[in-house]
């Protein structure tokens, strides 16, 4: 009859209730990377988004001053492995996005080093995705990344670009990397989009 015992019992969540199916969780940091890590200099970074009319650019100082945000995520691999409720700060997407003008519905995301991955542009939107600079309370590692990569932690991993460069508006959803190579093009942890 407690109140109390039935409410917790009641908001109690099987243990494995935030893992998509398939997935494994890890208590390491894997490193995946296709080519060699590069070694970026912030000093020399810049981030663009570049649009059918216009090139928006910031520097590494001026994506700072945009404010950065600090959130929880899980992120899920598509080799089967997750983390779930890891720490990370970045600058919101929608934050870069607010003085861009773009019919074009869909992205490309860049890295140095020549990766890229696609991602429709509301998908980046609405508190989904950051360009990250910390994970765990450190500042990126150059293996996972440093000093900026992307985080869009709601689709598999590979589409969260390590080192990354900038984003380029596209009209159509064209594949990246990982999705000329037989990675599914959307890429839902929850739906098990592995490959096509
Ligand atoms: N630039 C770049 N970004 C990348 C990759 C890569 O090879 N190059 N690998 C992707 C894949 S497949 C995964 S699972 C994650 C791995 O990130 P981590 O090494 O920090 O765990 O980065 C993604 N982003
Ligand atoms: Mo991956």
């Amino acid at each position: 009859m407690s109140f109390v015992t039935r409410g917790f019992s009641g908001r109690r969540r099987e243990p494995d209730a935030d893992l998509p199916p398939g997935q494994t969780l890890v208590d390491d940091w894997p490193v995946l990377s296709a080519g060699v890590t590069p070694l970026v200099d912030t000093a020399d970074w810049d981030f663009t988004i570049t649009t059918e009319t216009a090139t928006h650019r910031w520097s590494w100082d001026e994506l700072q001053e945009l404010g950065v945000e600090d959130v929880v995520v899980d992120i899920h691999c598509v080799t089967h492995w997750s983390k779930l409720r890891m720490p990370w700060r970045g600058i919101p997407l929608d934050v870069l996005f607010e003085d861009v003008e773009t019919e074009q519905d869909y992205v490309m995301a860049h890295s140095v080093g020549g990766y890229t991955t696609n991602v429709p542009l509301d998908e980046l939107l609405d508190g989904r995705a950051w360009v990250a600079i910390e994970a765990e309370g450190e500042p990126l590692t150059p293996e996972h990344g440093g000093p900026a990569r992307l985080l869009v932690p709601h689709l598999y991993f590979w589409k969260s670009a390590k080192w990354v460069r900038g984003l380029t508006m596209m009209d159509s959803d064209e594949p990246g990397f990982w999705e000329s190579a037989g990675y599914h093009l959307h890429g839902d942890p929850w739906k098990e989009e592995r490959y096509w």
